[in-house]
């Protein structure tokens, strides 16, 4: 049967041959580059999905996107049963088999299913999303073509335009028999409409809470579901939807990383816009919101705010159904110190830091009954143990425990998943309306301290390694000093580099006193990047 699918792969391969030299690696977010020189990729890992479908007999996601890249950028991911993120081993496997030359390909899939021991006779089952790009519809089908080269008859449920958590929520339901939602799009949508409607009740107002907000799509996949959503949301939301597609750029002076980064509004908001926005990403798994104040002044609300503001809402909701359940927060080294503090010092709740990537924060998250964990970029959910899912909804079948009933609202509002910005979105809105607030009652919380990221382009990225969730240096040698000496010029300055998981670049991050003093640290310490990262050390 291998030599069948050897013959297969052989045959299929021819359209999919690899063209380009670029060495492609899976990293954080799986493979991604530009477009056109993705298709051999796709193909491989079609192939790739198909067999550790067979191996770990469920289905397997695969999601094309470049989330907020820029749209000649494309990429993929593959998505495990249970919706985490591939299995660090096969990560190294989906890159190897996506570089080896075409005429290695058919005998390095044959010696891997004899080693994994996979076994041919269970049928692979995928599932496959892809975002708006224009390049996208090509890309999926050389996936499809790289599944039916392992077995012409593998089961394969194509959802066309789909967000990231979309995919990864699909991935979850079909696999767990239902219990976690129904499979499709509309289950999705009906899913978080219902919860929502639920959790707002009969009075869409409450104190200073106005249901109106501009959603921002970021001309992509988030526009398409905020659009559907919303049907379902009429007289609960008064939504303004903006930057919905072409002839609107994907992610183009818009979207959730073009608000953090730049730290400014996006393409079609303006300062007297009178309310909130939320920014979408282009695969809407990240979520930005924003709004100027009386004096016209701009104001970001990043994914530690929402995290903050969902971890007070929660810790609250325990105390009131006096239920006993471990709160804990997950964040990265690109957490604002203020909200590290706030979390700590005010709520007294635990913060574990881990390095960049989801994956990494998923899982710490589920040390806790009740685990919110958030990238600052806007990326996060909250996850929920058993125990906390069992305890909250006894407490809440009682009838008399509000606060419980309420919780029990969340755990069906929020996609635990993965990071969803619809999702968050609708979290954040039924907390502001349970607590009556405006979006500058929710910015008070806390006050950001100024800071700044850059990207530094050097020969090898991978010169810069790191230790202590990437918050210091080990090389090159001497780096780590010098950003320990160009900090501490600064008050409160806090400054780190790491290489991209996403791009070929060396990020700085750096956080002080002033704009002013955190864009300078942050320049300086670039420099020392370029300086020893130079080749010549
Ligand atoms: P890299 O390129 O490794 O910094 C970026 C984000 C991550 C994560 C991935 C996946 C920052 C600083 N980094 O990774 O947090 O979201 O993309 O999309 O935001
Ligand atoms: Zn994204």
């Amino acid at each position: 049967m291998a030599s069948k699918i050897a013959s297969r792969i052989v045959e299929a391969a021819k359209a999919h041959s690899k063209t380009v030299e670029k060495y492609i690696g899976y990293g954080t977010a799986g493979f991604r580059t530009k477009a056109d020189l993705l298709d051999h990729v796709m193909f491989r890992v079609g192939i790739v999905s198909a067999l550790r479908s067979k191996m770990v007999k469920a289905s397997i996601g695969v999601m094309i996107t470049a989330s907020h890249n820029p749209e000649e950028d494309n990429g993929v991911k593959l998505v495990d049963p249970h919706g985490e993120m591939l299995e660090p081993a096969w990560e190294v496997l989906a890159t190897e088999i996506a570089n080896l030359p075409d005429e290695k390909l058919s005998e390095r899939i044959v010696s891997l299913i004899e080693t994994s021991k996979i076994d041919l006779s269970t049928r692979s089952s995928v599932i496959v999303g892809r975002d708006t790009r224009q390049s996208s519809p090509a890309l999926c089908q050389a996936v499809i073509d790289g599944i039916k080269a392992v077995e012409e008859d593998s089961e394969i449920a194509n959802f066309g335009i789909v967000s990231t958590p979309i995919l990864h929520y699909l991935v979850v339901c079909t696999n767990g028999g239902g219990t976690y939602g129904e499979p499709t799009v509309d289950g999705y949508v009906s899913k978080l409409v219902n919860a929502f409607r639920t959790l707002i009740g009969d009075d869409n107002k409450r104190g200073k809470y106005e249901p109106s907000l501009i959603i921002d799509g970021a001309n992509g996949v988030g526009a398409v579901i905020s659009e559907k959503l919303l049907k379902g949301l009429e007289n609960t939301l008064n939504v303004n939807l903006i930057n919905l597609g072409p002839p609107g750029i994907l992610n183009y002076d818009c979207g959730a990383d073009y608000v953090k980064v730049q730290q400014r509004e996006p393409l079609n908001v303006t300062s007297n816009c009178g309310t909130r926005c939320a920014s979408l990403d282009g695969d809407a798994d990240r979520l930005i919101y924003l709004y100027f104040d009386d004096a016209g002044k701009f104001h970001m609300l990043d994914g530690d705010k929402i995290a903050l503001l969902l971890a007070e809402h929660f810790n609250d909701l325990l105390k009131k159904s006096q239920l006993n359940l471990k709160l804990g927060m997950v964040q990265t080294a690109y957490a604002n110190g203020s909200s590290t503090n706030y979390a700590t010092k005010v709520l007294n709740v635990p913060v574990t830091c881990t390095p960049t990537g989801v994956k990494f924060l998923h899982h710490a998250a589920q040390e806790f009954d009740i685990g919110v964990y958030f990238e600052a970029n806007g990326h996060g959910t909250t996850v929920f143990s058993d125990n906390a899912i069992k305890t909250i909804q006894d407490a809440a079948s009682t009838g008399s425990n509000a606060a419980a009933k309420e919780l029990a609202g969340f755990l069906n509002v929020i996609n635990s998943t993965v990071g969803d910005a619809i999702s968050d979105l609708l979290a954040v809105e039924a907390i502001l309306h349970s607590k009556g607030w405006h979006i500058q009652d929710w910015d008070e919380m806390y006050q950001d301290l100024p800071n700044r990221l850059f990207k530094v382009s050097v020969a090898d990225r991978n010169l810069v390694t790191t230790t202590d969730a990437e918050r210091r240096v080990v090389t090159p040698e001497g780096l780590q000093e010098r950003i320990d000496n160009i900090a501490s010029k600064f008050k409160d300055g806090r400054s780190f580099v790491r290489p991209s998981g996403t791009e070929d670049v060396v990020r700085v991050y750096a956080e002080a006193d002033t704009q002013e003093n955190a864009d300078k640290l942050g320049k300086e310490v670039a420099a020392a990047v370029g300086e020893l990262c130079s080749g010549n050390n």
